[in-house]
């Protein structure tokens, strides 16, 4: 932000030249800043970012067109490697991430919900020392109804062998995570990031082409209004689940929220506070979303706005990965909401002991 001294180097209104300033406080220029140097390590990581931007805006220019488009929409007709079938924008948008990386010099390997094993790209090795892990397009049921979709990422060190198709390395907890976040499409397009400095927010700007800085060090309240959960699978929850929502029920100072859509229901935790829960159902017993492209990076984000996110039993970023496309039960969002959701399950484990 400029104080008054700066502004006198500019000869337009003081208004005028803070919405300037706003509107140069690109992203890239954001993680710079974040990174407070200019070393190698701090170019690559910004760089990085820019391509993730980049992906986004690919996939919400398309998004925007599809419903006019003539094959953008709909089903492949085959299934990926959990057994959902695919639709054609998820394959785009995966096709995009990979695009958008490649002779890059920076990411060495990607792993993606939809691809059974990392793509390699040989020739940023071993430049590019970065594996980036991703859901392309999460929540791309909405996209039937024309609502909100989301992409979420997560940015780690690349330890192991380029060529070890297993990525062993991958199969660690959510503490190594070097930066997460994921972007929006809705009415908007929005970019969220950290990179453990804060969580910040971008608003992509279509005329310019840019994500300018909307909000910086984005706190999430200790306790909201919010809960977020599919109420249609109470039949399959445990009974601590049916718990906590009869509890919810019954207080005053709740309101349900559900998109249907990952990011989006959590975009909106994030700002006014409350929980996201997805937790294990009689068909998933580990829920549905997958630890590594969801879960641990919505966890690292939600924890550095000052937040908390459970299995329901452990720190989500705890959880070490016994396989790449691992699912796991989520409680995410606000410190105390998180908290209260855990005391059910607490409760129920101390009945069921007796
Ligand atoms: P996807 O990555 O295959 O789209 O699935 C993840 C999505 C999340 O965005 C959302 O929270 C959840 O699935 C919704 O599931 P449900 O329809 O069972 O409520
Ligand atoms: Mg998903």
């Amino acid at each position: 932000m400029l104080n008054t001294q700066t502004w006198e180097h500019f000869q337009i209104h003081p208004e005028e030249a803070q919405a300037l300033d706003r509107d140069c406080t690109t992203l890239s220029r954001h993680v710079l800043q974040q990174l407070n140097s200019f070393s190698p390590d701090a170019q690559d990581i910004s760089a990085l970012m820019s391509r993730i931007a980049l992906a986004g805006k690919l996939i919400a220019r398309r998004l925007t067109r599809a419903g006019l488009l003539e094959d953008a929409l709909g089903f492949t007709g085959t299934v990926n490697v959990q057994g959902e079938s695919v639709k054609k924008m998820d394959i785009y948008s995966n096709d995009v991430f990979i695009s958008v990386f490649k002779q890059s010099g920076l990411v060495c390997r990607l792993a993606s919900e939809e691809m059974e094993k990392p793509y390699y790209i040989p020739e940023n090795c071993p430049v590019g020392r970065y594996t980036l892990l991703y859901d392309p397009l999460d929540g791309s049921s909405n996209l039937d109804t024309n609502l909100n979709v989301g992409s979420i990422f997560s940015i780690r060190q690349q330890e192991g062998n380029d060529e070890d198709e297993s990525a062993q390395d991958l199969l660690q907890n959510g503490r190594k995570q070097i930066g997460a976040g994921y972007i929006l499409y809705g009415p908007s397009t929005m970019l969220v990031y950290s990179i453990g400095t804060g969580v910040h927010a971008f608003t992509l700007d279509p005329s310019l082409g840019e994500f300018i800085q909307a909000n910086e060090n984005i706190k999430i309240p200790e306790h909201g209004p919010i809960y977020s959960v599919n109420e249609g699978n109470f039949w399959q929850w445990d009974e601590s689940m049916r718990d906590y929502i009869r509890y919810v029920h019954r207080h005053e100072g709740y309101t349900a929220r559900y998109g249907g859509a990952l990011v989006g229901d959590l975009h909106r935790i994030l700002y006014q506070g409350g929980v996201f829960l997805y937790p294990g159902t009689v068909k998933k017993p580990e829920g549905k979303l997958r630890l590594l492209y969801e879960s641990a990076p919505m966890a690292y984000l939600i924890e550095q706005a000052g937040g908390r996110a459970s299995t329901g039993t452990e720190e989500i970023l705890d959880v070490v990965a016994e396989k790449l496309h691992q699912r796991t039960p989520l409680i995410i969002g606000s410190k105390e909401d998180v908290a209260l959701v855990e005391s059910f399950i607490k409760e129920q484990k101390r009945i069921s002991q007796v």
